[in-house]
């Protein structure tokens, strides 16, 4: 088993949060002095969601703030495209910041926001560096040939929705885009997939938990993945592991707010050599497991499929 679910899953409920929400889920998750800190998505009683903040000693006991991290912005431009919620952020740390991108909500559709802050308590917006419809936005955390560099997923009506590459040179207007990864027909991803977690660097290359959607007759079923980034050019793909790494088979993964579904923004390498993943289950709750960066990289170079 790669993947090893930690026994007292789910780490992280509504019982636990000292606001009224609806669902945990979605959390971007990273290393932040000795402490751990979740920034986790919870849909409010009206369907619309914000984002929260709990802190751990350990990367498995999470104690949850008084009061939201983010909530829709009343100001200026971002009042206007977060106005239906702010949903599954992901974060990285560069150059002394936590850099957060989330998905923002509107009546003009889906974007995606990036946010910093340094400590965790003030937080700023930066600016919307998408236009409609995109989600599921990673920023890898070393620039490449001065450029920053993220993955993400358009909507398209015309090809199954992918992932994507693009750069920037201030995190601002990003261009360079191209398609580097589709669904597989008739693979457990075939219908769509996402970047998951923000790319972990590792030896082999950059390491991506992506998710990937495959239609049922019972409903969608979402799935974690692997694909390897080539280390200097992230454009690159050295390989996609062709078999899923994690699906729903928890009862709490099985059955929620939408059911069957793990979905990962977030995982943290540690020191010896383990990764601590961390999924929405059902979108309901939040979950951890633990594996072995290398056997990871192993499994996805070993049972590589075409990324195209
Ligand atoms: O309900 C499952 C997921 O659906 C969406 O993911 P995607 O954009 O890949 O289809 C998002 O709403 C996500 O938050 C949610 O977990």
């Amino acid at each position: 088993m790669l993947i090893k679910r930690y026994r007292n899953n789910p780490i992280l409920t509504k019982n636990d949060v000292p606001y009224p929400v609806a669902t945990v889920h979605n959390a971007g998750v990273v290393k932040f002095g000795d402490k751990y800190v979740m920034i986790f998505r919870s849909h409010k009683q009206n369907g619309r969601s914000i984002l929260g903040k709990a802190v751990s000693d350990d990367g498995f006991n999470f104690i949850v703030d008084e009061e939201p991290f983010m909530v829709p912005s009343d100001d200026g431009v971002f009042k206007e495209y977060e106005e239906f919620g702010i949903e599954d952020p992901r974060i990285i740390f560069f150059e002394g910041e936590y850099l957060i991108t989330y998905s923002a909500y509107s009546r003009n559709g889906v974007r995606i926001g990036l946010a910093k802050t340094t400590d965790f308590k003030k937080v700023e917006r930066v600016s919307l560096i998408t236009e409609a419809d995109y989600r599921n936005v990673v920023i890898f955390p070393e620039k490449f040939n001065g450029l920053f560099a993220r993955l993400d997923r358009p909507h398209s009506e015309i090809s199954p929705w992918s992932i994507w590459i693009s750069y920037s040179p201030d995190l601002k207007f990003w261009g360079e885009s191209r398609l580097i990864m589709k669904p597989l027909q008739y693979h457990w991803d075939e219908m769509k997939i996402g970047p998951g977690a923000p790319p972990v660097k590792t030896p082999r290359g950059w390491l991506n938990i992506y998710h990937g959607v495959f239609p049922t007759m019972d409903g969608s079923v979402y799935r974690l993945g692997l694909v390897l980034h080539d280390l200097e050019d992230p454009s690159v793909i050295l390989a996609v592991c062709d078999n899923w790494i994690l699906q729903p088979e928890e009862p709490h993964e099985i059955s929620g707010y939408v059911h069957n579904v793990v979905f990962c923004c977030g995982a943290v390498p540690e020191e010896d050599g383990s990764i601590k993943i961390y999924w929405g289950g059902a979108d309901s709750v939040m979950c951890v497991g633990t594996a072995i960066t290398e056997e990871l990289v192993d499994y996805c170079l070993n049972n590589r499929r075409d990324p195209k």
